[in-house]
C-alpha cells in the first residue's frame, strides 16, 4: 500500500483528535508564560503541537517515540549490518508505524519515480556565480522547483480543507525525491567539474546521494543513510522547522515553506554549527601541530571562550546530556575510521570542553551536540565543510515535510501569536509584585 493510502486511513482519527483538544478542552490552561521567555527566545514555552518527534532532555530525540538507537536497530536495511533506509525512517516519520521491508521499500520506489532534477533547476543554480553559498543554492534550487508541485494549482482551483494534506503529501515526496540529486549537484558545481551524475536506479535515497557526489565508496553510502536519519527531525519549535511550520500555515506550499526553513538552518547557532564546529578542531590540531593534548586542548577552549565565543558542537537549547545523535556518529567513526586524526581530536575534546564549560558556568549544556562529530566523519571522506549545512538540510526535509504534511491533516491554522510592548510588561509585572 502506498504512503498515501495508509494515510488517508489515518487522518481521519487525527482530525478529531484535534479537534477534540481545540473545541472540548481548548479552555484548560497547561503552563504559566515568564516574562523571561517573553524575552527570551520564548524557551521552552509549549505552544506548539507535534506527533512526529519529541525531545526528551536526558535521552534525546525520540522519532514517533523511539530511541536512536532503537530506530537503527528496528528499520529495514538493504543487508545485514548496514544502516537502515531512509524510506523506512520517512515511513515512521509519516505514519507512526515502523515500516516493513515492503512498506520501507515502497517509499525509495516512489523517491526513485521523482529524483532526477529538470533541467529548470539545474539551470538556476549554474546561473549562480560558484562563490555563491550552498545553502543560498540550496534554498534557490527547492524554491525553482515549485512551478511542478501539485497543491498551489489544486487549491487554486478549490479543495475541501479535510483534502489540503493530500496534495501536501505529494508535494513532499516530489521535494524529498529531488533534493539528493540538487544537493549533489550543487556540490559539484561549487567544488566539482560542474556535471551531473544521473541517479542509479538500484540504489535507494541515501546510497543514491552518495553515488551522485561521485562518492562511490561503500561506507559513504552508509554514513549517508546514517547521516540523514539522525538530522531528519528535532521537535517542530528548532528554528527552521518552526520557521517552515509558520510558512506552511498561510497555505504557502510545501516549496516555498521549505525553503523559508533552511533560509533559517543557514545561521550559525543553528545549521552553520557543523562546519564551524569542524573548523575549530581542526583549528586546535593545527595550531598544536597534530591531536592535541588535553591540557592543549584546554587552553585552545579557554581562548575561545576569553575571546567571547562559544565552543560549536557543544550546548543545546533542549538537551541536558551528551547528544545521543553525536554517540550514534561517534560508534560510526570507532567503528570506520579509528585511526583518523580528527577524529581523536574529537575524542580529545569530548574529555576536555564539557568540564571547560561547566568551569565557566554560563552554559545550561557542556556536553556535546551532534554537530561536535558529523563533520569529522564527512571531513574523513573529502566533503569541503561548508557543504555541510545542506547536508543537515537534506536529512531535516524529512521530518519537516511530515510536519507540515500532518499540520495540514489535523488543520492547524494560520500562526499568530501576540506580542506587547515594554511598558506593558513593566506594568504586568508591577501589578504582579503587587
Ligand atoms: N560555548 C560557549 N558558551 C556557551 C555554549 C558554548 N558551546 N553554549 C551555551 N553557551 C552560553 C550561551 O552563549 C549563553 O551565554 P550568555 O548568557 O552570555 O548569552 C549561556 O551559555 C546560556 O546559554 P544556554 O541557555 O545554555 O544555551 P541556549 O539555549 O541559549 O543556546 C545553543 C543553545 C546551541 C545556541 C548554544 O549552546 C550554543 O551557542 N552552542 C554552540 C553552537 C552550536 O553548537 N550550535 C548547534 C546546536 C545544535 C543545533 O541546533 N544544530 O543545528
Amino acid at each position: 500500500m502506498l504512503l498515501k493510502d495508509f494515510l488517508a486511513q489515518r487522518v481521519p482519527e487525527w482530525q478529531a483528535r484535534v479537534r477534540k483538544l481545540a473545541k472540548e478542552l481548548g479552555e484548560i490552561p497547561i503552563d504559566t508564560v515568564h516574562i523571561r521567555q517573553v524575552v527570551g527566545g520564548m524557551r521552552g514555552l509549549k505552544v506548539l503541537v507535534t506527533d512526529i518527534s519529541y525531545v526528551d532532555p536526558y535521552k534525546g530525540i525520540h522519532f514517533r517515540g523511539y530511541t536512536i538507537p532503537e530506530v537503527l536497530e528496528a528499520l529495514p536495511k538493504p543487508h545485514e549490518g548496514a544502516m537502515p533506509y531512509v524510506g523506512g525512517l520517512y515511513w515512521l516519520l509519516m505514519t507512526g508505524e515502523l515500516p516493513t521491508a515492503e512498506q520501507a521499500l515502497s517509499v525509495e520506489d516512489e523517491w526513485k519515480a521523482r529524483m532526477s532534477l529538470p533541467e529548470a533547476v539545474v539551470a538556476a543554480i549554474r546561473s549562480m556565480p560558484k562563490e555563491t553559498h550552498p545553502m543560498t543554492l540550496f534554498s534557490m534550487g527547492i524554491l525553482a522547483m515549485r512551478n511542478d508541485g501539485v497543491f498551489a494549482p489544486k487549491y487554486a482551483a478549490g479543495l475541501k480543507k479535510t483534502e489540503l494534506w493530500g496534495p501536501t503529501l505529494e508535494d513532499a515526496l516530489l521535494l524529498t525525491g529531488r533534493l539528493p540529486a540538487l544537493a549533489a549537484f550543487i556540490y559539484r558545481y561549487k567544488y566539482g567539474d560542474g556535471t551531473l551524475i544521473e541517479p542509479n536506479p538500484d540504489l535507494d535515497w541515501g546510497a543514491n546521494f552518495a553515488h551522485m557526489m561521485g562518492i562511490d565508496d561503500e561506507i559513504y553510502r552508509d554514513l549517508s543513510r546514517l547521516y540523514f536519519i539522525l538530522h531528519s527531525d528535532h521537535e517542530v519549535g528548532n528554528a527552521s522547522a518552526h520557521t517552515a511550520h509558520l510558512v506552511n500555515s498561510t497555505l504557502a506550499d510545501v516549496f516555498y515553506a521549505f525553503s523559508a526553513g533552511m533560509n533559517a538552518l543557514a545561521g550559525p547557532l543553528h545549521g552553520l554549527a557543523n562546519q564551524n564546529a569542524l573548523r575549530w578542531l581542526m583549528g586546535a590540531y593545527d595550531k598544536y601541530g597534530g591531536v592535541p593534548t588535553k591540557e592543549q586542548m584546554e587552553a585552545y577552549s579557554w581562548d575561545t571562550l576569553n575571546a567571547g565565543r562559544v565552543i560549536p558542537g557543544f550546548g543545546h537549547a533542549v538537551l541536558r546530556a551528551t547528544d545521543p545523535r553525536y554517540t550514534a556518529f561517534y560508534q560510526f567513526a570507532e567503528q570506520h575510521l579509528p585511526e583518523s586524526e580528527l577524529f581523536r581530536t574529537a575524542q580529545v575534546a569530548y574529555e576536555v570542553v564539557p568540564k571547560v564549560l561547566q568551569e565557566q558556568g554560563k552554559a545550561k549544556n557542556p556536553w556535546p551536540n551532534v554537530d561536535a562529530m558529523s563533520g569529522v566523519l564527512q571531513k574523513h571522506f573529502g566533503v569541503e565543510p561548508e557543504f555541510y549545512t545542506v547536508l543537515f538540510g537534506l536529512g531535516r526535509s524529512l521530518g519537516i515535510t511530515s510536519h507540515l504534511t500532518w499540520a495540514r491533516a489535523v488543520g492547524l491554522p494560520i500562526e499568530r501569536p501576540k506580542s506587547v510592548t515594554t511598558d506593558m510588561l513593566f506594568e504586568m509585572a508591577e501589578a504582579a509584585s503587587k
